[in-house]
Formats: C-alpha cells, structure tokens, sequence
C-alpha cells in the first residue's frame, strides 16, 4: 500500500478512535459515559419481551416491568404497529435484564449505573442490561428507547447501528427540577408530565415549592385550616395527591424534594391562621415570637414525613425582611426580652425550624441568605442551595457544606431569555478545583418559578432547556462539548422526541434564527 493511504488510513482510524468525533452523531440525550456502535440494524419483535431469568428480585419487581412496559409503548409511539414476526436474523427478540440489588428502595445516592449491550446477531438475539439498581436498569431503557425510530415502510421499530455497548453513570447524584405550586395551581396531570419529561431526560429530584406567600394548596391534617389559603376548593392537593404524586415520580426513579420556605414567603400560613403573621398589617416574615408558629412548622414536617420519604426536606430561608418583627410591638417587645436583634432572630428561626426538621428524620435545604449570614452556625448536615449570581458554591464547599447550584443568571427558567446554551455551559464546579471540595457539589437545579406559567405553558418554558442542564449534570465533564453548537443537532432531535411522546417542548433555535439545525 502507498505510503499516502496508509497515512489516510491511520487519520480515519485515529477518528474513529476518538469517541469525541463520534459522539454527536449518537442519537442519545444526555450523552452516555460510554458508547460503542456497529452498523447492523435489527428490527424489534412483535413480542418485544422482557426476560429476567425468573430471579426474584427483577421477576417481582413491578418496577422494572412497569418501567419495561412504558418504554415499548414509549417506541411504539402509542401507535399499533405490527411488529416483526420473525424470531431469527436481524430480529430483536427482548431485553435481559440482570439487577444485583434486589432492594427497591430509591434513596439519595442510589446506584444508578448500568450497562447495555445490544448484540446485532444471535439465535433469539436479546439485548443485556446489567445494572446494580433498578434505577439504573430504568435508565437503561430510556437509552434503549433512544436507540429505536418508527420505520413506516416496514410498520416496526427498528435499531440502527447493533452491535451497540453503552457504559454508564450520572456525574452527580442530585439532578433537580423546581415547580412552584404556590404562584399557580398546577393540576395532577401536568405534574405528572414534568415527571415523565424528567425521567426522559435522566433527572432525578422534583423539587416541590408547594407553598409561598400567594398560596397555600396542600392539605396538612395536623392543622386543617392551612389549606384555607388555596386560591379555591378546586386548587388543592390532599394528602392523597401527594401520595399520587410521590408514587408516581418514584417508580421512574425520581426522589420528591418538598419545601415550606420559612420564615419568608409564607403569608398564605395567615388565612386558616391570622396568628402566624406579625400582625394584619405586616405579614411577613412568620411571627418569631409566638411558640404557635413553631408547633405549626412541627405538624408540618409531622405530616410531611409520612408522605415525602426524601432524606432531605427543603426549609426556604430566602429574601427574609425582617423589618416587621421590629414594627409590630409584640415581636418587639419579644426580641427586647430575649436579647436578640433582628438578625439574631432571624438566624434562630432557621435553626430552630432545622432542628424540627432532625427530629423528623429529614436533613436539611436551605437557600444560600442562611449561609450568607450564618455560615457555621447551620446544622452541618445542611445543604446549601445557590440562587444568586455571587458564586457562593465555592465558599460553602470551603466551609465544608454540601451544596447545589442553581444560578439565576443561568439556571433559572421563568427568565425568559436565558438561552438552552446558557443552561447547557454553566458549570456546576466552577473555581473549585480540590477534589474533596468538588464532592460536596452534590449536584444542580434548575428552577420553574411559577409566576408566569400554568398548565397552558409550563412544558415549553421548561423544556428544551431543562434539557440541556440534565446534560451537563449527568455527562462527564470531558464528553460535554466546549462549543453548543456542537451538540445542537443532537439537542432538536431529543426535542423532537419530547414532542412525538407529547411534551410540549419548545423549538431549539440560536437566538435571532429560526432554523432548528445548524
Ligand atoms: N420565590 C421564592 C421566588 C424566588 C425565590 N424564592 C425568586 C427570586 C428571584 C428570582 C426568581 C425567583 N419567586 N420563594 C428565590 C429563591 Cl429572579
């Protein structure tokens, strides 16, 4: 062979090699850790099965079936397409799947690793999913479902490029979604259509700002009345629909995060319980006063902790003005009594609603003010949510908490013009270089505050973009590209795929240009 080609030989090789050069013709969002492909395609049969050796725990676990059968109706498109009847050739006959935990339980940091393999022959051929939790198993099927395109000249669902060998994990264990319940009522289903979306696009916690100052829509047996500040009968969740709500996100892997923010946000507390604000005129923060407000929050997280079983539960303690508590002269006169100037006040509400919070079980969330102004102090088991621009993420690591990023500036989705390639670049690890600092990053969010959106609009607000930061936050940091465009083609398709499975994600479009390509 001529020297030339050899050489052109070795450059095409050396391509090839580079899963990073291969990566964005992978159909696959996020982009797995791993991914290896071939080029056969096989065709999915009309008894598409699951087989789990008949072992116990995946035999039994309703789980992994229930996550099987939304998956082959997810390929399906809904659709009743035939399917191929043959069993032999390029014919996908099901899915093994081997999990070695046979523990259901979803907790905080379950394993969610797992690994696919889909040969491109074999007398049946099954594909392999081997993963150490069904959680991981679960995921492994979203990739499977990826892999799959309606053809309609065949009517079946067919796989390109067998044999494929995926290998895979999120780089942080905490992937979250803010919705706000309190600004607008949002109804069961659409909830149940973030979730669906979020487990889509791998994320993990639903982070649930059920109550704020406008509403308050939860039923909370211990203190009937809260739920007086609904904005009507119809614009409630009971006991119940948090149920519904847990359950549902759970089966698809995806841990519930609730918050009462306190002692800010929380006037809509003084309609079933006038007693609770300072006065009638100035309402907010909570009266830190009166012991009432206290037994308050403790049948709260009573109740709470028989419904949401997430370790963590989310304490608000942002944007606090403490300016009520010094005007009304009862709290005044309280704060004189107990040596404590507002801000003393302030830091003994957080701690003492921390510390209902342990009894409870739960470790706790707080938004970043509570560190701002009393870093140390915290329960050391607390775990700080970034909101502002400041970069606090670094400080609170260096102080040996634990944090989540949500920057506003880049994070937040009720703004409107940050772009799905701001959500896609901003870096949870940003100026934190020591390894041990690095792990107390325990993951990111991105936030859905209510205001402006309802049933009519929150799918297209949230996604794509949602999208892009479920990326960054399961990808690892040297398969993300450095450059958006990179990865923009790969994002429509995904897009494309929410809208097929009837999510109504917004187009992906560089601001100033309509085309979705390019
Ligand atoms: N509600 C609550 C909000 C916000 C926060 N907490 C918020 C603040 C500023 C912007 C967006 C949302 N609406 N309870 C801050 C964590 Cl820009």
């Amino acid at each position: 062979m001529p020297l030339a080609l050899v050489a052109v030989g070795f450059v095409v090789v050396a391509l090839l090699a580079n899963s990073g050069a291969l990566a964005d013709d992978v159909n696959l969002w996020p982009m797995p850790v791993s991914v290896s492909r071939g080029s056969h395609t096989l065709y999915l049969s009309r008894d598409f099965a699951l087989k789990t050796d008949g072992s116990k725990l995946s035999g039994e676990s309703g789980i992994l079936k229930d996550g099987f059968e939304r998956m082959v109706e997810l390929v399906r498109e809904s659709r009743a397409i035939e399917g191929h009847v043959k069993t032999s050739g390029n014919v996908l006959a099901g899915l093994h799947v081997v999990v070695s935990s046979s523990d259901d339980a979803l907790y905080y940091g379950v394993d969610e690793s797992y690994k696919l393999s889909i040969p491109a022959s074999g007398d049946p051929i099954y594909g392999h999913i081997e993963a150490a939790s069904v959680y991981g198993a679960l995921h492994a099927f979203q990739t499977f479902s990826q892999l799959c395109n309606l053809n309609f000249k065949t009517r079946t669902v067919e796989l390109h490029a067998a044999p494929w060998d995926i290998h895979d994990q999120p780089r942080f264990s905490y992937r979250g979604l803010l919705i706000d319940t309190s600004r607008h009522y949002q109804p069961l289903s659409t909830i149940k259509k973030v979730i669906d979306a979020m487990a889509y696009s791998k994320l993990n916690v639903l982070h649930w700002h059920i109550v704020d100052r406008e509403s308050f829509p939860i039923e909370i047996p211990s203190y009937p009345k809260l739920w007086n500040g609904a904005y009507s009968y119809y614009e409630r969740y009971t006991v119940a629909d948090a149920q519904e709500v847990v359950q549902y996100a759970g089966i698809r892997g995806i841990n519930v995060l609730a918050e009462i923010d306190v002692p800010g946000h929380a006037t809509s507390w003084g309609i079933g319980y006038p007693s609770l604000l300072p006065s009638a005129k100035c309402q907010e923060p909570l009266d830190v006063s009166n012991e009432f407000t206290f037994k308050v929050i403790d049948g709260i997280l009573a109740d709470f902790s028989k419904v949401f079983k997430f370790k963590f539960v989310h304490l608000g303690g942002d944007e606090v003005d403490t300016s009520c508590w010094v005007t009304s002269p009862h709290v005044k006169k309280w704060l004189v009594n107990h040596k404590m100037n507002e801000s003393e006040a302030y830091k003994y509400f957080v701690l003492r609603a921390q510390s209902i919070a342990a009894k409870h079980g739960y470790e706790p969330i707080n938004w970043e003010e509570t560190f701002n102004n009393f870093g140390n102090e915290l329960n050391p088991k607390t775990v700080v949510h970034n909101w502002l621009g400041g970069g606090v993420a670094p400080k609170v690591v260096a102080a040996g908490l634990r944090c989540i990023v949500s920057n506003q500036d880049k994070w937040y989705l009720d703004h409107l013009d940050t772009t799905w390639q701001e959500f896609y670049m901003n870096e949870p690890l940003t100026n934190i270089s020591i390894p041990k600092q690095q792990k107390l990053i325990i993951g990111g969010e991105v936030c859905m505050w209510g205001e402006t959106v309802d049933a009519s609009n929150i799918e297209q607000t949230i996604w794509p973009r949602a999208a892009a930061a479920a990326e960054r936050l399961w990808t690892p940091l040297e398969k993300l590209a450095n450059d958006p465009k990179l990865v923009t083609a790969r994002l429509a398709r995904f897009r494309c795929l929410l809208n097929r499975r009837g999510v109504a994600a917004a187009p992906v479009s560089a601001p100033g240009r309509g085309a979705p390509l390019g």
